[in-house]
This record gives C-alpha cells, structure tokens and sequence, in this order.
C-alpha cells in the first residue's frame, strides 16, 4: 500500500533505518529485449550470462558513469537490482521501502513480486512492504527506470526516429535529461500503528511562537499523543497530549532569513509520541520546525513582518559524472559558496531538490521558491493537467512543513500566450491554493505580460528576461531601459510584487576581451552591473522583490550548437570554482544585505 504521508525517514526509539545506496546490478535493454516480458524482476541478474551487467552507484544518474554514448543517451527501460538482509526481529512491524527519487518513471519488486510504481521525478515515494520481504533472509529488490518524456509526461518531451534509426528522445528544457535512482533508497520500520503524516502552521505575536499542528495516525485509533517541543539546548518549551493542537511558545527564537538575524535558520524539533492506554511508547518521530510568518500585499513580503529582499539564482542539481545524484560533498559546497557569496535564497529550478538540499536551507536561513518540475508546458491536455496538479500535491506534501519554502512556482516558462493557458493555469493555481493557503503562489514567465494569461492568477510575478544576451546580444546600452520596462510592466499590470528570477549570459571561463565582447568574463561582469542600476531603480519604486541571477553554477544540458560543453551562465563553474562574477555579486549581495 502507498501511504498519504511522506514524512522524512528517520530513526527512533520505535523505528528502524537501513540504507540501500550502494552499488547495485544495472543492465540496459535494447529494443529487441522486453525486460518485463521476460521478466526480469524474477532473474538474478548476475546469473544472465549475455546480460552485460555491469555496477552502478546509487545514488547517481546513470548518464555519465559510463564510457559510451549508449548509455548518456538512452531511451527506454533499464534495470537496476540488488540484494538485502531483512533482520528477523524486524517481524511483525511494517517494512517501508522509500526512495526519495527515481528519474523518472519506476516499477519496484520485491522478491519477484511487484511493490510500488511511481511515475514522475525528483520526488519520494513508498511502499508497506512488510507481507513481500523474507525475515532473517536475504532478498531481492528489483527496479525498472523509464527516462522516457512525453506529451502528457512531466516535463513534456517526444520521441523522434532518426534516419539511422535511433530513437532519439527530444525536449524543450535546457538541462540535460539525466536518470537513474539519483537519490538516496532507504528501508525503515514503523510499528503497526504509526505516525503517518504531521502538518505545522506556525504564527507570530509579539516575542510569542505557535505552533499549530496535526497529526495523522494509521493503524489503531485508541492511541494517545505525547507532543513537546524542544529547542537547540534540548529544554522542552511546550507540550500537549492531543493529536491536533497548538503549542505556545513564550519569548519563541523565529526563523530568520540568513543575514537577517545573528542566529538564522533556527529549528525546533517537534517531538511527537503516540503512547498505549498503558502509556508504553507505540511510535516517536521528530519534526524539525521553524517558527515564522510569512504576509505579502502588492508590493512587498514579509517574514515575520518584515519586508524581505530575495538576493540569489537559479540553480540546477548537476555535476560532473553523477549528474543528478545527490552527493553530499557537493551539497555541502554549494551552501559555503552561498553563504560566501551573502544570498539569502534560490528557486529550486525547474524540479522538486533533494529533502538534504532542503533541509540545508531551513538550517542556513535560505529562502526558497519552490518549483513543479511541470517547466515549459505546451500541447495543453487534460490528462498534462492532471499529471501537473499531481506533481504540486506530492511537491508540497513533502514541503509544507518547512521554513524555507516561501513561495510556490507552478511552472517555469510555460507557453502562457496560447489562450488553453488561461483555463489550465487558473486551475493548477487554484489546485495550489486548496493545498496550501500560508504561501504566495508565482509562475515563472518569459512572455511578455501583455501577451500571457497567467498573471492574473498569482501572487508574485516572475520574470526571465535576457536583454544583452538573447534580445541584443552584445548591446550593454539598451540593458537598464530594457530591464526596467519588461519587469514593471508587471507590477502595473496585476498589482502583484515582481522578481526577476533570470538574467545572464553565458561565459566561459578564462575568455578575455578588451572591449567586452560576449562570452567573456568580462562581458558577464558588465551585463550584471547593468541589471543591479536597474534593480536598484526599481527597489526605490518599491515594487521589486527580488533579484535571481541564472544560474549559481555551470551545467550541463542536451547537445545544440548554443551550449559549449553545456550551460555557462553561471557564477560559478561547474566544479564550483569562482568566475570573475562570482566577485562581482558577493560584493553586491553583501552591501545589500547590510543596506536593509
Ligand atoms: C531560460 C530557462 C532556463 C535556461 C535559460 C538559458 O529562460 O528558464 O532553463 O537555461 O533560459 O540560459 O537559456
């Protein structure tokens, strides 16, 4: 069974936690081997002579492991499997399999028995599978990954046949369509009767914190709950006995935004335990919980009533080798380099990060907007639409319960001029809105605001404007007129705050030109120092949020004659190396954030 709840697997007094990243058996299959007729889930691979298995780490997208274009441009089906010890005294309480992500669609089997699919990336899902697994026995998990993108798929793509016949996978999105099992595969326990889901709403008055919860049990329902709120030194600052309820917080330390605050970024953990009628712990989970408001009006947001400046990119879940694979190392990096450089935020472009990528920010004070991986939509269906809305309710029932997450993006770049756009946007924001009514919602647009649809439904706009790259490549005269037009227009039009949430230019590293001339560190330097003349023109009219360069880092993307070696309009390389812009805007984002 798929449960509602998506809770972060973490161990407890009551739960179990065991890891199943590693390396595992991987084999592709070609068009004329039908896995899943043969099969496959019930095979022990590495018993199949001709099946060319080879080792794959997990996590990691798969593209890049290897040394053929076979495997970086495979279009199909692959096969992932490996073994696990189950421990006897795991019998009797439920067994979960969790994975917080498989690019993009994926069938699991447990033992040769099928357990759970789910079809769409970046995002966890689970099985109960406590009846499949053997106790005190090994077993044997098998996993089939469909890369394959659609008309109806999230993010859209299409199938092309070539003249060599190939067939080629094709898309709209500028990154490189990396899959695999790319983030971390856990198995866990719960008791019978366990916390299936917890939601917060946190509040503010005067130095007071609340902290609204609910929790929702399965299992048996005479259980009662033990709730205490707990602060960084372990002190219990309230607690309460009831499923749902309130918790009050005298002289609460709030969540601030990094720079905003000497002590950003800060956590409660939310202890939660559902006791027997004798009083016996039955289940313990903790929630990390930051408590902090977020209002907006038609120029400003405020976090904790006071007004908020976004100062940061777009980025990418990429590197070198594993893609897409959550690595740690890297993770970590990024947010010493964020913090380097003095942003206080970021939007997840254009998909759900992994759950360490955001607990990172929650701990740091990072503000994100948090994006659908649904970028581009065009070719408007129904069955598009459903498989949107699906993708915001399980973006933000992982999210809901974090600080961080500020503003909800439904799409990045979608075709918002066709007239379909209209009724199709005005349902995904209200879907939105049904879900999560504490945060502002935006779509980030490239249209022009008098040629869309969608902004008449959202909170924020957001805009992608390239002025000295793709309008006027080369031309830094026409940039702070140019910026200043596109983004206010918006703010005229609907009444809402605007950020600009891209603006660049490619730069390869180490090209230099006197005059500037485009592609060089030089030109990327001073196409920026036009954008912050007219931002900060448009900070003195009050209605500009925010400023979000693209991108933080180098990455890569498909095969075109517009990328060398892949994306570069970053700040940093794709090692996570300054260019010389990486200068430039850590001495503009830290004079900002000691100016407001
Ligand atoms: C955009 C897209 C982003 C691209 C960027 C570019 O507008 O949102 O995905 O990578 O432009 O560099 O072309």
């Amino acid at each position: 069974s798929e449960s509602a709840g998506i809770l972060y697997p973490r161990a407890s007094e009551s739960r179990d936690l065991r890891t199943l990243d590693g390396l595992w058996s991987f084999a592709l299959t070609n068009n004329s081997v039908n896995g899943r007729a043969e099969k496959w889930y019930r095979v022990n691979f590495k018993a199949v002579d001709d099946l060319n298995v080879q080792s794959m780490p997990v996590p990691a997208s798969y593209n890049d492991i290897g040394s053929d274009a076979d495997l970086r441009d495979h279009v199909g089906l692959v096969w992932y499997q490996r073994n696990f010890f189950v421990p006897k005294s795991w019998n009797g309480q439920r067994v979960w399999i969790r994975f917080s992500s498989v690019c993009r669609a994926a069938q699991v089997w447990i033992n040769g028995e099928w357990a759970v699919s789910h079809d769409i990336g970046h995002l966890p899902f689970q099985a109960d599978i406590s009846s499949l697994v053997n106790y005190g026995d090994e077993n044997m998990i098998t996993v089939s990954v469909d890369n394959t993108l659609l008309n109806t798929t999230i993010p859209q793509g299409a199938l092309q046949e070539l003249s060599s016949g190939r067939i080629k996978q094709t898309y709209n999105f500028d990154f490189f369509n990396y899959a695999g099992i790319d983030r971390p595969v856990v198995l866990y326990t719960t008791p019978t009767t366990y916390i299936d889901d917890i939601t917060v709403a946190t509040d503010v008055g005067g130095t007071s914190g609340f902290v609204n919860y609910t929790i929702a049990v399965e299992g048996s329902d005479t259980v009662t709950a033990k709730v205490s709120l707990v602060d960084k030194t372990g002190t219990e600052v309230a607690t309460d006995t009831v499923l749902s309820g309130t918790l009050f917080v005298q002289n609460a330390n709030l969540w601030w935004p990094y720079l905003m605050d000497p002590n950003p970024g800060y956590l409660y953990s939310l202890q939660v335990q559902l006791l027997d009628s004798s009083g016996s712990l039955v289940d313990k989970y903790s929630l990390p919980v930051g408590i902090r408001t977020i209002t907006w009006d038609s120029k400003s947001v405020k976090i904790n009533n006071k007004p908020i400046y976004l100062r940061g990119f777009g980025r990418h879940e990429d590197s070198d080798i594993r893609g897409k694979g959550l690595d740690l190392p890297l993770i970590v990096r990024d947010y010493n380099l964020i913090k380097w450089i003095g942003a206080n935020s970021y939007r997840t472009s254009h998909y759900p990060y992994a759950e360490e990528i955001m607990d990172l920010a929650d701990e740091v004070g990072i503000m994100i907007i948090n994006e659908s991986p649904a970028l581009n939509t065009e070719n408007y269906s129904d069955e598009l639409l459903e498989n949107h809305k699906r993708s915001l309710t399980e973006l933000i029932q992982r999210d809901k319960n974090r600080p961080g997450v500020i503003i909800w993006s439904a799409s990045n770049e979608p075709r918002t001029q066709l007239v379909e756009a209209e009724d199709y946007y005005r349902e995904v924001v209200a879907h939105i809105k049904s879900l999560d009514t504490s945060r502002p919602v935006t779509v980030v647009n490239y249209q022009l605001p008098d040629e869309e649809y969608s902004g008449q439904f959202l909170d924020i706009a957001s805009c992608n404007i390239y002025f000295g790259w793709y309008t006027n490549p080369g031309d830094l005269d026409t940039v702070v007129a140019d910026v200043i037009a596109g983004a206010k227009r918006w703010n005229e039009l609907h009444n809402i705050p605007v950020i600009v949430t891209e603006y660049g230019s490619d730069t390869l590293e180490g090209l230099h030109f006197l005059p500037v001339y485009i592609w060089s560190e030089e030109y990327q330097d001073a196409l920026l120092s036009k954008h912050f003349e007219a931002f900060d023109q448009m900070r003195e009219e009050g209605f500009l949020l925010g400023e979000m360069i693209w991108n933080f880092a180098d990455f890569k993307t498909e095969q075109s004659f517009l990328r060398v070696g892949g994306n570069k309009k970053g700040l940093f390389t794709r090692n996570r190396q300054p260019k010389s812009s990486a200068y430039l805007m850590r001495k503009r984002y830290w004079a900002l954030a000691q100016s407001l």
